[in-house]
Formats: structure tokens, C-alpha cells, sequence
């Protein structure tokens, strides 16, 4: 039974961040109608959110907003990766439920999994070690997420489902050279160091760990795959089904970028899990496998930076 979005009120909540941005582009396509709330509903505070569902009413939900960040920032702020996002999802999932919403689809990371994790991870590798500890803040909340969703469908049937999708890139990511993710700091890094002529660029750690990379345009049309397809108790991996190392990835980045410089490694930062490759079969069953490549992706990415810095004015700075 395929479930349609052809004229429903589809909420994506988070719909200003790289991820809920790409879902709203996807659902253009969908005949659906997009609902989003703007700054004036802070999704951590309960009377806002309960407000805005009962005014608005949607059918549909799709659980995008989240405090997001890379290595550091997690490990930095772990009162903020905890609390905001445990309050986004419990007020979220509530408030759906009391305005019958019809289908929620909630979005989590690979990090969720434990540190040492069989590789590829299996969804039911979920809580069977211990977690990373930079991210087991943000792991902890989304897994909080999930199991929600489990006991919203289990005790009062609702048809919520959860996505787990592996490191992300694309438009609209966050370039900021503290807070962002490996994939927008490298491109940042290349591109600076070309145009300054630099003798090299810095990694943080070792550049032996290794990453899967997903194009979030990919996740927002697997988003629309599961919404339309799934309906279950288990949460289930978007990834892209390779991996390579952080050292591997700096040399696409550079090659892409047209950087030709050295490269440095900062020891004094941390690598983080050693691996996260996802086992995305299950996906890939339901008839979904991504399209864009890594170089492509990342090709694509760069001239989103380059005409955002274009449209900032400067072209160092983002
Ligand atoms: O993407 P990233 O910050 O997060 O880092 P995680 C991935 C790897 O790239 C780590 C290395 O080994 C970093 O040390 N790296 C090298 C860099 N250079 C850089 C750099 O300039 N910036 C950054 N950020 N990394 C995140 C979690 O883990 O994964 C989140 O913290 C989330 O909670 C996300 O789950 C998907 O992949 O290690």
C-alpha cells in the first residue's frame, strides 16, 4: 500500500537548514501542500509548537529539525546537542499526535550507533556497545527520537517511521570553519588556500578515519520513498554505500577545488568514530538506491559555495 502526498499538508519542520531544505525542494514534485513555521516558534518550547499544530493542522510531518554540528561542536556543547534536540522531538512527535497527525518521518544520524559497530551497520546493531563518546550527546537524543516513534506506533498506532541517514553534504550546508562537518570545512579550507596561494591546508586528526558521504538532495528523495513506502517499527539506514578516508576526501575536495597544496594534520583534534560505513540494504530493498556520486556531489556543492560567497559579496568568506 503506497501512501500519497498528492494534496496533503506536509509540515517539514527544520525546513531552513541544509536537510529541510532539500526535503521542501522534493516535495515540489509531490502535489502536496508545504507548511513551515518561522522564527517566531521556537520548536524547544512546548507551547509554541502545540500553538502552531493546532492552527495549522498538517497531515503530515517530516521531523528535520535538529541542533546539528560537526566533531567539535559536539563535543563542546553536549548540554545543547542534548537538551535541544530531545525537546525538538518530544514536543514535535506530541503535537503531531494530538493533531492527528496522519504520517511523521523522523530523521536521525549514523551516529547513533556504537563506536565499534560490525561494519557495514545493520539497523539492529542499534544499542548493542557503547557509543563515540564526541557525539553520544547527540546519538543519545536521537535515539530518544526513534524509540518515541516506536512507542507513539506501539501504544496509540501511530504510523511514524524514522530515518537514519549517514554523514550528509550539499547546499546549504554550514561552512563555518568551528562548527561545521568534515565535507563543508574541506571545501572551505581548498578554496581559501587556492585563492591565498597557500602552501598547504590543515586537517584535524589523523585523516585515517573513514566516512560515508550522501548528497542531501539523495536523502530528501529517499525521505519521500519512505513516506510513501514504509510503514514500520524498525528505523532504517539512508546511506550511500561506500566510504572513504578523511585523507581521501581531501584529495577530491582538492582536486575538485583546483588546490594543489600540502597537507597538514592537527593532532591536537580528535578522528572520532573509526568507521560508520551503514548496511543500507533494507533501503535498497524498498526499491531505493541513491544517484549522485561523490565527485559529482561534490562538484555540485563547490559552486553552491561559490555563489553563495558570490551573493555575501566576498569570495572568502561565507
Ligand atoms: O564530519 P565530522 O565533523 O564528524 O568529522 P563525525 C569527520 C572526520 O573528519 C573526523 C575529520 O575524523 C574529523 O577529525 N576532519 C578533518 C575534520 N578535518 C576536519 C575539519 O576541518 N572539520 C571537521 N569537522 N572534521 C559527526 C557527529 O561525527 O557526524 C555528528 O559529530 C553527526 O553528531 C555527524 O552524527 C553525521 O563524522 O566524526
Amino acid at each position: 500500500m503506497t501512501f500519497s502526498l498528492t494534496g496533503k499538508r506536509v509540515y517539514v519542520a527544520g525546513h531552513r537548514g541544509m536537510v529541510g531544505s532539500a526535503i521542501v525542494r522534493r516535495l515540489q514534485s509531490e502535489g502536496s501542500e508545504i507548511l513551515t513555521a518561522d522564527r517566531s516558534v521556537d520548536l524547544r518550547e512546548q507551547q509554541d509548537v502545540r500553538g502552531w499544530f493546532e492552527q495549522n493542522r498538517p497531515d503530515v510531518t517530516v521531523l528535520a529539525a535538529a541542533k546539528v554540528g560537526g566533531i567539535l561542536a559536539n563535543d563542546r556543547y553536549p548540554a545543547e546537542f542534548l537538551y535541544d534536540n530531545l525537546m525538538i522531538e518530544a514536543n514535535v512527535i506530541e503535537a503531531s499526535r494530538q493533531a492527528q497527525v496522519e504520517k511523521l518521518l523522523f530523521l536521525g544520524s549514523s551516529c547513533i550507533y556504537p563506536k565499534f559497530a560490525d561494519q557495514p551497520i545493520a539497523e539492529d546493531s542499534l544499542l548493542t556497545g557503547p557509543l563515540e563518546p564526541t557525539n553520544e550527546w547527540y546519538a543519545i537524543a536521537k535515539i530518544a527520537g526513534i524509540k518515541l516513534c516506536q512507542a507513539y506506533r506501539h501504544q496509540y498506532g501511530c504510523d511514524y517511521i524514522s530515518a537514519m541517514p549517514t554523514n550528509l553534504y550539499g547546499p546549504g550546508d554550514n561552512f563555518d570553519l568551528q562548527s561545521s562537518h568534515v565535507m563543508p570545512a574541506l571545501i572551505r579550507k581548498a578554496h581559501e588556500a587556492k585563492l591565498a596561494s597557500s602552501e598547504s591546508i590543515t586537517v584535524w586528526g589523523t585523516g585515517s578515519p573513514k566516512r560515508e558521504f550522501l548528497h542531501v538532495d539523495d536523502l530528501a528523495d529517499a525521505c519521500i520513498h519512505l513516506l510513501k513506502t514504509y510503514s514500520g517499527h524498525q528505523h532504517v539506514n539512508v546511506g550511500y554505500g561506500s566510504d572513504v578516508s578523511i585523507l581521501e576526501l581531501v584529495e577530491l575536495v582538492n582536486e575538485v577545488v583546483g588546490f594543489e597544496g600540502q597537507v597538514e594534520k592537527d593532532f591536537s583534534k580528535p578522528d572520532g568514530t573509526p568507521r560508520k560505513l551503514m548496511d543500507s540494504s533494507r533501503l535498497a530493498a524498498m526499491g531505493w538506491t541513491p544517484r549522485i556520486d561523490l565527485r559529482q556531489g561534490i562538484t555540485q556543492t563547490y559552486a553552491h559555495f561559490l555563489d553563495a560567497a558570490g551573493q555575501a559579496g566576498s569570495t572568502s568568506s561565507v
